[in-house]
């Protein structure tokens, strides 16, 4: 099997999911260091366009998505899997809203300026970078709201006290981590690594013995190559034949036809190419890149949009 590739960088929340997720299947992986802001240009050679981070590359096929990574991942490696008690509402709807609703307050308290995980990873940068970034970010959430430190503050009080509350078990659901464990793991990871800030989580020992048993999953085995390599890797690679494609719900877009598709909250970005699948869980779109080669590029369907290709 080709090994799978992460592109990420280390103080991203979402891409410490993803590394956790590849740590629990106990996959070899190869990992790529990426820019933290635009431009990008090695990743967009693979998405055509897609900012966000992390993605996964096992090959020519690039999932964008945790929700969908952790798919490709149980179907690389079905054990142990991270639907233990099957693929539910109720797990999605927990991984879901930590990773949107949890995540929004904790960022900002998280990566509060001078304290936290801006002490931890940027206290090198230069101002004119630091500005860099705020201003990327500023495009990147577009027009959604991030709330300001105090009100997160504020939510977070409520929030913890119910996550702690839920802890009647190791996990969220069981004995056994799923899916949503993941997802409220890496939410609550900027308030849990940087020591100044763990207090926090401390309060609620359920919990923190939570993030520290999650935290032991650890990374797994991963080994650096360079994005030039990952897009060698790419073109040399042919893309995975998608198996039974559908067209559900496309709004007249036929299966073959130009398309485009990006998210829905932010880094509204589209991706055009050829629609290949179009089912209940997945988008895929094969597009050409005259570096990466044909690549077929993968969305979840939740939180994603399709649009006919302007
Ligand atoms: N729903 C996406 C969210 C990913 C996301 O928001 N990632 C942040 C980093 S934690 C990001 O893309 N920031 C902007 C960037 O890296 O360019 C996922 O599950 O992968």
């Amino acid at each position: 099997m080709t090994e799978p590739i992460l592109h990420h960088y280390p103080v991203s929340p979402f891409a410490e999911k993803a590394r956790l997720m590849l740590g629990y299947k106990r996959l070899a992986w190869k990992s790529v260091q990426i820019p933290l802001i635009m431009p990008k240009p090695d990743v967009v050679a693979l998405t055509g366009g897609y900012r966000r981070t992390p993605i996964l590359q096992v090959g020519a096929d690039i999932y964008c998505d945790t929700a969908l990574i952790a798919r490709a991942l149980e179907r690389i490696a079905p054990a142990p899997s991270f639907f233990p008690q099957g693929d539910t509402y109720v797990q999605q709807a927990a991984a879901h809203f930590a990773d949107s609703t949890l995540f929004w307050n904790t960022v900002p308290v998280g990566f509060t300026p001078g304290t936290g995980m801006m002490k931890m990873f940027f206290k090198d940068a230069t101002p004119e970078y630091l500005a860099a970034f705020g201003k990327d970010r500023s495009a990147y959430r577009a027009g959604s709201r991030r709330g300001p430190a105090h009100e997160c503050k504020a939510n977070l009080v409520g929030l913890l006290d119910r996550i702690e509350a839920q802890f009647s078990a190791p996990y969220l659901f069981g004995a056994a981590p799923c899916y949503a464990d993941f997802s409220l793991y890496h939410a609550l990871w900027p308030l849990w690594l940087p020591e100044d800030l763990r207090p926090m989580i401390a309060r609620h020992p359920r919990t923190l013995a939570f993030m520290e048993r999650m935290s032991a999953i650890g990374h797994g085995k991963s080994s650096e190559i360079s994005s030039g390599d990952a897009i060698r890797i790419a073109n040399t690679s042919m893309p995975e034949p998608v198996k039974d494609p559908v067209a559900l719900e496309t709004n007249g877009i036929a299966l073959g036809a130009q398309a485009a598709v990006m998210p829905i909250d932010t880094g509204l970005d589209p991706v055009i190419g050829e629609l290949l699948n179009a089912s209940a869980n997945e988008f895929v779109i094969r597009r050409t890149d005259p570096r990466a080669g044909t690549v077929h590029v993968h969305f979840p369907r939740f939180g994603f949009q399709l649009n006919k290709a302007t």
